[in-house]
């Protein structure tokens, strides 16, 4: 054989090779032609239809919140920057590096001595998320230092043993439950000061009888929440990648059954748990675990195809990386409402939920950033969230001028780049059995002409829709034209039509 070709082949093969082994849960899958056996698939349906999942696939817009201890140094310590040393904000006691603070995750460790957030309201947070446009809450009950923030029977590292004592996942989900917001619990099953936890998988006996105490710990903390927080709607699972739990399977699988269970209508993304063959978020076949794709975690899919129907959302920080609080937003890039915003309704026009992060400081206050962003996200929503709330992908290709969503005959055109002539051009195909027939601005509910235009482009299979945007009407933000849809009947059509 010759060398080219023979490097042509093995190149085929590594790729034909990666393909199966590394069917991604971003973008397409690559679909492996024999179907594994598989013992601890999908554990619900594809595309629940049932009321909580309906809901779900609703919401549009989300808010994640990160507190924790992590929140008291907010990125530094005595005056020294974690930037650089340690991964993300609320990742804080892993710092490492030669700035580390000395006997750092001593100093950690005992940050819950001091936690009394003396400004801290529930209810003003669920007021802002609500003013926000917010529909439901991803809160964190415990990250990967362990610290519970409800006060759970299960270990001593918890709210009640700070100064604060008072039960804050109880605070929180009774203010956002009484705004009408849906509240999901992020519970991290990694920890990092557990003597019980492990990340490698436990081979000897000693190592099984400390993790299977680990384990049972962990599905005791959760029994508790469910139980403490009966209007809870779902979990929100992280720290779920190491072999320890990845090797548990069985127990995860029996785990999620029960939880299921007991909580009817529970939402659980693909995070928590894996197949026999260690297969995350799809298992070894390419069908997910669990109810929605839980992997766009700051990013976003490419187009409608990467989903394949899936339901799934984002979630989004502000500062580049960084959940937990960061009291300096200076020297980083940090998203404007209008990237936000342009994040939004692109997950919208592709059928998700878009969750917005906040990281409140050691005192309970938002970050001063946060609030402005709040305040202005919520502003827009109020005129436009129409467009977002229950709508979907609208099965017409992303225009450059912005993007598309629909709700029952109504299709909304969200222009984050008006043209200079003012022409807002829709292009649909020609085949198409619905059209554009009337239009409104929903910035003032101005009336706005639909025209045919017959461009006369030969060979085009596209006709086109002109909407004309006044040159009065004047914004600094993405507008949204509404427009319904119907049959095309008029005449324009039917004259291009006869000249087929
Ligand atoms: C995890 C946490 O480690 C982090 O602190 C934060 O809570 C975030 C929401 O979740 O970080 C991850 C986890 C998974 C991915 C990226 C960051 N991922 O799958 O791309």
């Amino acid at each position: 054989m010759n060398r080219l070709l023979r490097k042509s082949l093995l190149a085929t093969a590594l790729l034909v090779a990666t393909a199966t082994v590394h069917a991604q849960w971003t973008g397409p899958k690559a679909k492996s032609t024999e179907l594994k056996e598989i013992k601890y698939g999908p554990l619900s349906p594809a595309n629940r239809d049932d009321e909580a999942m309906v809901a779900f696939r609703n919401y549009g817009l989300g808010q994640f919140i990160h507190w924790g201890l992590y929140a008291i140094p907010g990125n530094e310590w005595e005056g020294v920057s974690a930037r650089g040393g340690a991964a993300a904000s609320e990742w804080i006691r892993a710092w490492r590096g030669p700035d580390t603070p000395k006997d750092w995750v001593k100093t950690y460790d005992n940050l819950y001595k001091q936690f009394n957030p003396k400004d801290f309201d529930a209810k003003r947070w669920a007021k802002q998320a609500k003013e926000m446009g917010a529909k439901y809450l991803i809160f964190t009950t415990k990250h990967h230092d362990g610290f519970a923030m409800w006060p759970t029977q299960y270990s001593d590292y918890n709210i009640s043993k700070s100064p604060y004592k008072k039960d804050i996942v109880k605070e929180v989900v009774d203010a956002y439950t009484a705004e009408g917001i849906d509240v999901y619990l992020y519970f991290s099953v990694m920890e990092w000061n557990n003597p019980d936890y492990m990340g490698k998988e436990p081979k000897t006996a000693a190592e099984k009888k400390k993790f299977d105490r680990f384990l049972n710990y962990t599905r005791n903390q959760l029994l508790e929440l469910m139980t403490h927080y009966p209007q809870m709607k779902g979990f929100w699972f992280d720290g779920t990648w190491d072999q320890s739990w990845i090797k548990s399977y069985d127990f995860t699988y029996k785990l999620e059954q029960e939880l299921r269970e007991k909580h009817p209508g529970l939402i659980i993304g693909s995070r928590f748990r894996n197949d026999e063959y260690g297969k995350r978020h799809f298992d070894s076949n390419g069908q997910m675990l669990g109810d929605y794709e839980q992997g766009w975690e700051r990013k976003l899919p490419g187009d409608i195809t990467w989903l394949e129907g899936r339901d799934w959302d984002c979630v989004m920080t502000i500062p580049p990386n960084g959940w937990g609080y960061m009291k300096d937003w200076s020297g980083i890039y940090t998203k404007t409402t209008d990237d936000l915003l342009d994040m939004l309704v692109y997950s919208a026009s592709l059928s998700g939920n878009f969750v917005l992060n906040f990281g409140p400081d050691g005192q309970g206050n938002m970050h001063p950033e946060e609030d402005r962003l709040a305040k202005e996200i919520g502003d827009w929503m109020k005129v436009n969230g129409e467009a977002i709330y229950g709508a979907r992908h609208a099965g017409m290709t992303n225009s450059k001028l912005g993007y598309f969503t629909k709700k029952e005959d109504n299709l909304y055109l969200t222009i984050f780049n008006r043209p200079i002539n003012n022409i807002v051009r829709i292009s649909v195909p020609k085949t198409a059995t619905e059209v554009p027939v009337t239009a409104t601005l929903l910035a003032n509910g101005q009336v706005l002409e639909v025209k045919h235009a017959d461009l006369g482009i030969d060979l085009d299979k596209n006709t086109y829709y002109d909407v004309v945007v006044p040159h009065t009407f004047q914004t600094d933000r993405a507008f949204v034209i509404k427009m319904k849809v119907d049959s095309p009947k008029g005449k324009a059509e039917k004259l291009m039509d006869a000249k087929m």
